[in-house]
């Protein structure tokens, strides 16, 4: 069981252990505690470095594409760094040949905010509980044990007003603890807000909008305490996933080998999980697929009005950081036991390297349904195969929210990016304790009551992928089919049908689209290659719920949030393209990112092309939510088509190896 702690600091400074040094084995494997340790050494040395400087990002900087696909096992490993740099309110990009110990690029990055770092967390909740108007507060409510509470900081985002320019604004909001048994978010402490600045080191304001009474309902979820207010069904008989005969995939290093499919897994710091060079053997050789593909920014905004809840914009991914936030994988439940599980190693604010296990884990499933089958009542025969997935899984918690990170392989040849949304919903702390309560409307007017004197806020959950496919080779193009109806002659007895139309964007700026109701499909083609009878080897795009965007885009935060602008965007491969907010989110005014590189219109026909993916959820909030959210998956999935000659599951065995 873990223990609250009052930062997600102490919490890792508690369970940090010391990382052993292990060398790379792959051009892609994560840095090591030794390697963080070099960083530190190289800017140092340069000069660009002392005890107060901090690394808010120290990660592998990738070798070039022809570089990772060329090496073979035995050859030299490039190892380079990419670093963020902070001394004093000032950032800096670097980058770091390990290998040689020379720093080949020092660069001040004005006007930008690094991301979150830990001891922000705990600094930004001790200056406002420094302050006196907010113990007054506090006190006005009844609140003077300090011990009792729990001030998050929340970032501010950015709304274009003046007294933002020049500050790194955090408003720390407040709850009571004093029932928190494992949910640390069920009695806001609500209409108090300090705002702080942590570049100037200042509150900036104390907010306080009247006293509203802290929600009494029991809202913890251990066994013993819905026992109490719920009731507890019982046990169930087992109903488990078992392996008598071991696994069937194989993991060397970071390298997953499984039923033809073959990738590099990794953990980064800021998009947590990483899949790379996967590829899939078919006649004996290794055909590429995707070179990579990660979750580049996830975008929570909250929809109230209310000064404490406006701000709430957050880019989890570009804020915070996935692997940052990585969580514990608990076996039975998080992932099968049968599971195996990988640790990973992130740097910490002083540079140095803080290793965590089981953040990762890798099983394979039986889904209980077939890969494919035909039963024949004509002459009473049935072929069918059992279906069996491979998932890759981690789960970040983002304050209180968990999320699930799924990569589920298939023997179709078919890869799904899976992303789950549980945890606790944001509560807005209300008078009304039920809504046929006088002015009770207007209190839920941006949010679902869900208990007595609380209401979820709603708010949306938007997943930008980054994929970048390599279908048979680097050399790809888009292709977008749409389905049009079109009429036939007078004389026939049906009006209409449809056909099928194709385009092949040859810009950036073209080659973006919404969904909308139309149908429309994705695909990601060879320019090189062809299938048996013709046609161009290629993979599919589909993605299943994409949440909806209907905020103008002059409002500051569609701005950020430019990728919500289309719901798939195709540019040219850039090593320096990784973020679909851009590198610098925190504070940032929208100046980066896809919406803003679209407008380069660089072509994309015959090119190494990305593919970036937003699936997401509306959530509207419902009691059920409360006090813990059912779990709740969206997914895209990345389907052979045309690349095979034949179903490619078709050789499956009908029963399991005695
Ligand atoms: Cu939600």
């Amino acid at each position: 069981m873990k223990k609250p702690f009052q930062s997600i600091a102490a919490f890792f400074c508690a369970v940090a252990l010391a990382a052993p040094a292990v060398a790379a084995e792959h051009p892609l494997d994560p840095l090591g505690a030794a390697e963080f340790a070099k960083v530190k050494a190289v800017l140092q040395k340069a000069g660009k470095a002392d005890a107060q400087t901090r690394y808010p990002l120290i990660t592998l900087l990738e070798p070039p594409k022809n570089v990772v696909r060329k090496w073979r096992k035995g050859d030299a490993i490039p190892r380079r760094a990419r670093v963020v740099v902070r001394q004093g309110a000032r950032v800096f990009a670097a980058k770091v040949d390990l290998a040689a110990g020379i720093l080949e690029q020092w660069q001040e990055v004005e006007g930008r905010q690094s991301s979150v770092m830990f001891e922000e967390w705990a600094e930004a909740q001790e200056l406002a509980l420094a302050d006196s108007r907010l113990r007054a507060a506090l006190a006005k409510r009844g609140i003077t044990d300090l011990e009792k509470i729990y001030c998050p900081p929340a970032s501010q985002g950015y709304f274009g007003q003046p007294e933002e320019e020049g500050k790194r604004l955090f408003k720390v909001y407040c709850i009571d603890l004093r029932a928190a048994g494992n949910n640390y978010y069920g009695w806001p402490i609500e209409g108090l807000y300090a705002v702080v600045d942590l570049a100037g080191k200042t509150v900036v304001r104390v907010y306080d909008s009247g006293v509203v009474p802290i929600a009494k309902d029991n809202l913890n979820f251990s066994e013993k305490d819905v026992a109490e207010y719920a009731g507890l069904r019982p046990a169930l008989k087992p109903v488990l996933l078992s392996q008598p005969r071991g696994k069937n995939f194989r993991i060397e290093g970071n390298v997953v080998e499984w039923q033809k499919w073959r990738f590099h897994l990794r953990m980064d710091r800021r998009v947590g999980v990483v899949l790379s060079d996967v590829s899939y053997e078919d006649g004996g050789k290794a055909r590429p697929v995707l070179y990579q593909g990660y979750m580049s920014e996830m975008f929570v905004p909250y929809n109230d009005p209310d000064f404490g809840w406006f701000s709430r914009t957050y880019f989890d991914v570009g804020e915070y950081g996935l692997g940052l936030l990585a969580s514990q994988l608990v076996a039975g439940t998080d992932c099968p036991e049968t599971a195996a599980f990988m640790p990973s190693v992130i740097n910490d604010d002083e540079g140095g390297a803080i290793e965590l296990p089981q953040m990762l884990c890798v099983f394979e499933r039986n889904t209980g349904s077939p890969s494919w089958r035909h039963a024949e009542f004509l002459n009473e025969t049935y072929e069918g195969r059992p279906q069996v997935e491979l998932v890759v899984r981690m789960m970040p918690q983002v304050g209180n929210y968990d999320y699930v990170i799924d990569w589920v392989f298939n023997q179709a040849g078919e890869l799904d990016g899976r992303v789950a949304a549980t945890g606790i919903d944001a509560l807005k702390g209300v008078k009304a304790k039920n809504m046929e309560e006088p002015g009770a409307k207007e209190e839920a007017a941006f949010g679902t009551m869900v208990a007595p004197n609380l209401v979820a806020v709603y708010h949306d959950h938007h997943f930008n992928f980054r994929l970048d496919l390599d279908v048979d080779g680097a050399e790809n193009y888009f292709i977008r089919n749409h389905y049009e109806a079109v009429k036939l002659p007078e004389e026939h007895p049906r009006e209409s049908v449809y056909v099928i139309r194709e385009d092949v964007p040859d810009s950036e700026s073209w080659a973006r689209y919404s969904l909308g109701g139309k149908i429309q499909r994705f695909r990601v083609a060879s320019a090189a290659r062809k299938n048996r009878v013709g046609n161009p080897t290629s993979y599919e795009i589909l993605p299943h719920g994409s949440a909806k965007y209907i905020l103008p885009d002059s409002e500051w935060y569609s701005k950020r949030a430019g990728f919500l602008q289309s719901d798939v965007w195709v540019t040219p491969f850039d090593a320096d393209e990784r973020y679909a907010s851009g590198d610098f989110v925190f504070a940032g005014k929208g100046d980066d990112g896809l919406a803003v590189w679209n407008k380069k219109n660089r072509g994309v026909k015959n090119a190494d092309i990305v593919v970036w993916v937003n699936i997401g959820m509306n959530h509207f909030t419902r009691s059920e939510d409360s006090p813990v959210l059912p779990i709740l998956w969206r997914t895209f999935k990345l389907r052979p088509f045309n690349f095979f000659d034949r179903n490619p599951a078709l050789d499956l065995r009908t029963k399991f190896a005695e």
